[in-house]
């Protein structure tokens, strides 16, 4: 079964907002903010509903970047991730249990501890272009496949 998940990008002038994942799916990596989208609720709601509770902060507009299929073939799980940007948002980032936040220019962006199929869509993400893409993973750490396009507007 297809799982559907948000990832928010936190973007202010030439700053981007991660954090550092500190238990569960993903830890030990820098990431934006998201995760499940439960029952009852919009994709965008998720997305907002899941900064809030790991970073504690309002994101006003969401801006709708990409969508990218991830499929594990370690666990046999496929995972749709839904991509959005925010520059606009009140309040400051806040250590929660679940995400240690820090502010990175967008120039030294740690590619080193993320998930590796951010350095081929983030760099189209901080362009402002919109995608869609698979990318087939063994295990956590080597994908094996991907397919990344960009969309027209
Ligand atoms: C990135 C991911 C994943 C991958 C983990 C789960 O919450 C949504 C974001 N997420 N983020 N950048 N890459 C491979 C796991 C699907």
């Amino acid at each position: 079964m297809k799982k559907v998940l948000t990832l928010c990008l936190i973007v202010d002038e030439n700053k981007i907002l991660l954090g550092m994942k500190k238990r569960g799916f993903g830890e030990g990596r820098w990431n934006g903010f998201g995760g499940k989208v439960e029952e009852g609720e919009s994709i965008e709601e998720a997305a907002k509903r899941e900064v809030l509770e790991e970073v504690g902060i309002n994101v006003k507009d969401l801006n709708k970047k990409g969508v990218i299929d991830f499929e594990f073939l370690n666990d046999n799980s496929l995972l749709e991730v839904h991509i959005f940007k925010a520059c606009d948002y009140s309040g400051s980032p806040v250590e929660t249990e679940e995400m240690k936040p820090q502010w990175f220019d967008i120039l030294d962006i740690p590619f080193s501890e993320m998930w590796p199929d951010d350095l081929y869509w983030l760099p189209l993400f901080l362009k402002n272009k919109n995608f869609k893409g698979k990318f087939i993973f063994e295990d956590k750490n080597k994908i094996i496949s991907h397919d990344l396009e960009i969309l027209n507007d």
